[in-house]
């Protein structure tokens, strides 16, 4: 794309220019990403203010995860649905805020949408970054409202996902799986403009990223893997730093542009760990294999775990192709008992 263009490519422009390579795609898609791409606007908008407005703190709702929920959690959770199902295209959603399927009413739409309306909502307080998170499916049901079949997916079938991150700058980054592109809001004018054009994850990078506080939880080969990280002996030969923002978009992001790995592993208090498959991990594994990179659970790719429930969790290991290969050669070695 010539980004030199003086309107610039916004988002809309973009996914419709694409669109006409595909003369089979159809519009509705490019419908579903652009209420995605509205939310995302709106939703920045309330979190660039949140300080000022009475959107801060807790509901004093428990979600479904256990969690305490944050008021814009809810809101964005509210914004996100009701732009998907404005579209007139989406059967069904599922949210991490919402415990079972959102069935679309007297919907005949072809699609359903999974998201994270607002990941690392216990970050919003304190003004680090968070983020949303969507996969897009072609429903497996015949027609009437969607249900849990069409949502229990392998992630090797969804049709696009990606994130949003509110941050020193609101981006929306996403894929269909030809590239991935990054898109930087525009406050002044309203809209995305593609600022990060099919970008690519380099095959390694000095950079970890885990919660070593879950250390004395962790299996002898994690913690070997971790120590590994610390030597000469890594992918990049040399030790790597640690970054951990304790966001997974903005973890997820950083390792996307500048390479490295971020993990959150299971442990002997949660053997799958706290994130979630359907619309936290296999998202961005969708992401982080269409620019290069590699998503898995130790033992197996992300991208093949078919879902058997909507809030079941995974370990996670994504990034740099070398950097999540090396971890997977410490954690397949047999346990040492220890
Ligand atoms: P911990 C945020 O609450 C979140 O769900 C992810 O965004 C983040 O990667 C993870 O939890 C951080 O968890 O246990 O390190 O605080």
């Amino acid at each position: 794309m010539n980004t030199q263009d003086e309107l610039g490519w916004t988002i809309d422009r973009f996914i419709l220019e694409r669109q006409k390579r595909f003369p089979e795609a159809s519009g509705e898609f490019t419908t579903i990403l652009q209420a995605i791409a509205l939310a995302g606007r709106v939703i920045a908008s309330k979190v660039q203010k949140a300080g000022l407005a009475d959107v801060l703190g807790a509901t004093g709702a428990i979600n479904v995860q256990g969690e305490s929920v944050q008021k814009l959690d809810v809101l964005a959770n509210r914004i996100l649905i009701r732009c998907l199902e404005t579209t007139g295209h989406v059967c069904a959603m599922a949210s991490e805020e919402s415990e079972s399927v959102i069935p679309i009413a007297s919907s005949r739409g072809k699609y359903v949408v999974l998201f994270d309306p607002l990941d690392g909502s216990s970050n919003i307080d304190v003004n680090i970054s968070i983020g949303t998170i969507f996969s897009i499916y072609r429903r497996k049901s015949e027609s009437g409202p969607g249900t849990e079949v069409d949502c229990l997916r392998r992630g090797t079938e969804q049709l696009a996902a990606g994130y949003i991150i509110y941050g020193s700058s609101t981006m929306l980054v996403y894929t269909t799986g030809e590239g991935v592109h990054g898109f930087t809001l525009d406050p002044m004018v309203g809209e995305f403009f593609l600022s990060h054009e099919n970008i690519r994850i380099p095959p390694h990078a000095p950079t970890y990223s885990v919660n070593e506080a879950n250390a004395p939880k962790w299996s002898s080969n994690l913690r070997r893997w971790v120590e590994a990280l610390k030597s000469k002996e890594t992918p990049a030969s040399k030790p790597y730093s640690l970054r951990y923002v304790g966001t997974l978009v903005a973890d997820f992001h950083r390792t996307l542009l500048r390479g490295g790995i971020f993990a959150y592993p299971g442990d002997q208090s949660a053997p799958k760990g706290k994130l979630r498959l359907l619309y936290e991990a296999a998202p961005l594994a969708f992401v982080a294999e269409a620019a290069g990179g590699a998503a898995s659970d130790g033992m197996q790719r992300i991208l093949d775990i078919e879902a058997s429930n909507l809030h079941e969790r995974t370990p996670l290991f994504i990034g740099s192709k070398e950097d999540v290969a090396f971890a997977e050669r410490f954690l397949r070695q047999g346990e040492a008992h220890s």
